[in-house]
């Protein structure tokens, strides 16, 4: 068989599926490996058990999908256009939601896509033995991505390519087949630090090693209790997510809009006030959520996070009034940042 010929048409194929890029590693991740040692070894990982509960699966394909030999990595964008975002994270009265969490949750629709890929290389070469991953199982998707050459992984950790930023997902295919591998590609980071020092936590605690347990987005979507006291000042009216790293970093100039409509976003989210989310009841919050990965972090911990933006906003009658709505509401969770929020407003 051709491999150099079916790779050629498996970039074709995943561009076609939406794929910004398609780029074939091989599964040798031992640096990787050690530094994913090392990053739960210091518990970096914090409640995120899910990282270290699989040993060497995780930095070993072929552990976790037998006779995988190669990765198919494929880059999908998701930036909408049209947003302000920087407008909002600067205006206390609004809440800021990361970019990738203002539209559809993109875990189905790009393992769908995946699994059309593979299903279409079947189509071509008969049976043979694949399986599509996005963010599904324990896979170091940034690495292999590095390795595929669909960009570097940068200071903040995060993948970005040269003409594309860093606003993009990341989803594979493990397989048994001996494709030829592409180059990774150099670094570009330089002497810049812009992402170390722009992070209101202080969660990147080396070039290229972050403290999850610092980091917003960990806090507003990973952590199930009460968000340390040390963080909710600096989370300011980041309810869900955040994005400062990438906001600063100056690649994400070249970032190109997404071509999927799935992403762009629904509900206003992109621009909605806190007091109006923080009304929300729970139907309606079930509601607009719906399909979104707000979803993930259910009702009590979306009102804890909003909560923490409101006391970080402007006093006004609106701010106060929203959140005597909820002292009595019933989650101790809820009550306690809801306190912590009406004394942010005292203490003025
Ligand atoms: C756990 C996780 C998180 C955690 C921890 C993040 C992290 N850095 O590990 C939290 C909740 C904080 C998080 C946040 C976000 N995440 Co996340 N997350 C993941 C997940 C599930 C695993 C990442 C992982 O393997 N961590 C393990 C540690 C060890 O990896 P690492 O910190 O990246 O360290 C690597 C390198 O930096 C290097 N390294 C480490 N130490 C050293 C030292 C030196 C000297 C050197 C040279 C290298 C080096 O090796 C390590 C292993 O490869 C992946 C999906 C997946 N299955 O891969 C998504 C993923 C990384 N997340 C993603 C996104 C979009 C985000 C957010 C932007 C969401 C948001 N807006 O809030 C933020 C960004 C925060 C940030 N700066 O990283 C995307 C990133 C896409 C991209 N372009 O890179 C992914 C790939 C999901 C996806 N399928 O698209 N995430
Ligand atoms: S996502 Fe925000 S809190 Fe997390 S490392 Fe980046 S700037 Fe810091």
């Amino acid at each position: 068989m051709d491999y150099q010929q079916l790779v050629n048409n498996i970039k074709l194929w995943g561009s076609e599926l939406g794929f910004q890029k398609t780029a074939i590693a091989d599964i040798r991740l031992d640096q990787h490996e050690h530094y994913l040692q090392k990053w739960l070894d210091q518990g970096f990982h914090g409640e995120m058990e899910y990282m270290a509960r699989h040993g060497t699966k995780r930095s070993r394909p072929h552990e976790l999908q037998p006779d995988t030999i190669r990765v198919i990595s494929a880059r999908m964008d998701y930036l909408a256009a049209d947003t302000e975002l920087l407008q909002i994270l600067e205006d206390p009265d609004k809440a800021y939601i990361s970019r990738y969490a203002l539209g559809r949750d993109y875990h189905k629709l790009m393992r769908k896509r995946l699994t059309r890929l593979g299903k279409r290389i079947e189509e071509e070469i008969g049976p043979y033995g694949y399986r599509a991953f996005v963010d599904s199982a324990p896979v170091l998707e940034k690495a292999l991505a590095e390795k595929a050459g669909l960009g570097w992984i940068g200071k903040h950790t995060l993948l970005l390519d040269r003409s594309a930023g860093s606003w993009f997902f990341l989803g594979e295919i493990y397989t048994d087949l001996p494709l030829p591998v592409d180059q990774p590609v150099t670094q570009h980071c330089g002497s810049c630090s812009a992402c170390i020092d722009v992070c209101p936590t202080q969660a990147i605690v080396a070039p290229y090693q972050l403290d999850a347990r610092k980091c917003i987005s960990y806090l507003t979507i990973e952590l199930h209790g009460p968000i340390p006291e040390a963080y909710r000042k600096p989370m300011g009216n980041r309810v869900f997510g955040c994005d400062d790293c990438q906001l600063v970093c100056p690649w994400n100039r070249f970032a190109q809009f997404t071509a999927e409509d799935d992403f762009n976003p629904r509900h206003r989210l992109q621009n909605s006030d806190l007091v109006e989310l923080f009304c929300w009841d729970e139907q309606t919050y079930l509601a607009r959520t719906e399909g979104s990965p707000i979803r993930r972090i259910g009702y009590e911990r979306w009102l804890r996070n909003l909560a923490i933006g409101l006391g970080n906003a402007p006093t006004s009658e609106a701010v106060l009034k929203a959140l005597r709505t909820r002292t009595n509401y019933p989650s101790a969770l809820v009550q306690e940042h809801v306190q912590w929020a009406l004394q942010q407003h005292r203490a003025h």
